[in-house]
């Protein structure tokens, strides 16, 4: 039986969260700007890039994806920065952490660079590679959402 997981958006402004979301509802909407918080009220939770990249907000991320199962951090496949927030994914003990990098549909896209960029940082957990424009890139990330499996938990 599928069952839905409690799972938030979470990475820097502009890096594909929204369009993603919505590709991942199949809604057909298409994202504008995130100014706060969206649920999309079937245990998805989407966040501004701004509590993400300004670190004033980051205890407002912190807070706001506290109990989620599973947290999908986004990130661009043609930003070879990693900006994420000190200490984010370790409050995630016992929680799933996905990658993904989205948008690799661009002309600038590298998305084996930026995996092996991130690798480097020390991310762990699954990595999948996105375009919300290509369904079938969509479509395995959310069988593997929608899947419960333990193997991506932080020890
Ligand atoms: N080519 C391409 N463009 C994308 C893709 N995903 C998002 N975009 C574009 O990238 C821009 C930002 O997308 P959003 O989904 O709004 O990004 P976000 O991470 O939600 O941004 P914030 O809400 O500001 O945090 C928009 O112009 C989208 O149309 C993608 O897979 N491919
Ligand atoms: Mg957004």
């Amino acid at each position: 039986m599928l069952t839905t997981i409690r799972y938030a958006m979470v990475g820097s402004i502009a890096a594909g969260k929204s369009t993603l979301f919505h590709a991942l509802q199949g809604d057909g909407l298409v994202a504008q700007k995130t100014q706060a918080l969206e649920f999309d009220g079937k245990g998805g939770v989407d966040t501004p890039g701004e509590f993400f990249n300004h670190p004033r907000l980051y205890s407002a991320l912190i807070n706001t994806v506290n109990d989620v199962d599973v947290l999908v951090y986004v990130h661009a496949a043609n930003d070879m920065q990693y900006r994420m927030p000190p200490g984010l994914l370790s409050v995630y003990g016992g929680k799933r952490v996905l990658g993904v990098i989205s948008q690799i549909d661009l002309d600038d896209a590298d998305p084996d660079a930026v995996e092996i960029m991130l690798r480097e940082h020390g991310f762990v957990g699954e990595i999948f590679q996105v375009s919300s424009y290509w369904p079938e890139t969509v479509a395995a990330l959310k069988s593997s959402l929608m899947g419960s499996t333990d193997k991506d938990c932080l020890p």
